[in-house]
């Protein structure tokens, strides 16, 4: 099905890195009623607030991008934040819009939702089959509970609510605080302040050898809207490259990028999270939608980014 250009369709989390790149693709496909609201204006915490909004707005499809969302350190640091904001937002703005008969959900959850040793790449099939990574184990169990409560609704209620699983994510309005941010944005930042000082040399945390998948969030935005359109089933979809690099690869691709030149330097005392994360996306690809974006030339126009923004970017 496509989605008619005036449904009214609500982005929860649009200004957020995820949030903002679907409302910008939503615009550029030419949605002309998409609803908005920022976390002053409703606390996505607060039920009674929520189910008001859902009752007043009515809106007819909804994209839950809103979310406690940081890197490993934050992860670790502040667990019952990243449980409390995470299950109770999931709750709100699933169970409104049960009630509210929304047409359609898509769920926003993360890679880390698998478990630590996971077979890589890894299935979807792989979900709850054995202990999760500790540094954000709070993190996955609320992303894990927002996906059964679509399932839940789906069997109880027929509700066609879907969750989309992401890999780690970088691009445009991406958090640069060098104790909340993923890795991507740190390296980017740390590099180019590091080039601009004449610094001799960049920390790395860890060794080097765990590896990720990036994902540019614009790619995201797009299987968003397509698998909204396309895809109503229960459990987990991944979304991903189907490619992935060492944090070491990473650091001297973004040193080549910002041209820094000086010493790469590792802190074994920092975790290292999950050794690997790497997403199956054949599920997806069957359906047709593949990743785009070139890592090296995303991070690229990431680093551009970084350096037009840095007075209002989150750092
Ligand atoms: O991106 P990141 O913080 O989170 O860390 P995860 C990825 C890897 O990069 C870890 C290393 O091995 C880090 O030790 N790393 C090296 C750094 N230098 C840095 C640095 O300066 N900053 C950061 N942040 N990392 C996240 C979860 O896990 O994955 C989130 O915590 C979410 O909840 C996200 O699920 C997708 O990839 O380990």
């Amino acid at each position: 099905m496509t989605l008619p250009l005036d449904a009214r369709i609500y982005v929860a989390g649009h200004r957020g890195m995820v949030g903002s790149a679907i409302l910008r693709h939503l615009r550029a496909k030419g949605h002309v009623h998409l609803i908005t609201r920022t976390s002053q204006e409703l606390d996505l915490r607060n039920q009674q607030a929520v189910e008001l909004f859902f009752q007043q707005e009515q809106p007819e499809y909804v994209f839950l991008a809103a979310a406690r969302v940081g890197g490993i350190l934050a992860n670790s640091t502040f667990p019952a934040d990243f449980s409390y904001d995470n299950l109770s937002i999931a709750l709100n703005v699933i169970h409104a819009a049960h009630k509210q008969g929304v047409k359609k959900l898509l769920n926003l959850g993360s890679s880390c939702i698998y478990p630590r040793l996971a077979e890589q790449p890894i299935k979807e099939e792989a979900l709850l089959t054995g202990p999760l990574e500790p540094t954000n184990r709070a993190y996955a169990v609320a992303k894990i509970a927002a996906i059964e409560l679509c399932d839940h609704y789906r069997t109880q209620h027929g509700r066609d609510f879907i969750s989309a699983m992401p890999t780690n994510l970088y691009g445009p309005e991406d958090n640069y605080d060098l104790l909340g941010s993923h890795v991507l944005p740190a390296l980017i930042r740390k590099m180019v302040e590091a080039r601009e000082k004449k610094l001799p040399h960049v920390e790395i945390w860890g060794t080097g050898t765990p590896r990720r998948e990036f994902l540019h969030v614009d790619d995201l935005a797009e299987a968003c809207l397509f698998l909204m359109e396309r895809f109503s089933a229960a459990g987990p979809i991944n979304v991903g490259t189907g490619e992935d690099i060492s944090i070491r690869d990473l650091a001297v691709l973004v040193q080549k990028v910002v041209g820094f030149e000086g010493q790469l330097v590792f802190d074994p005392t920092r975790p290292d999270g999950t050794p690997r994360k790497l997403l199956d996306v054949s599920r997806i690809q069957a359906l047709g939608w593949s990743a785009k974006v070139p890592l090296e030339e995303g991070i690229q126009h990431s680093v551009q980014w970084f350096v037009n923004h840095r007075a209002q970017a989150r750092v």
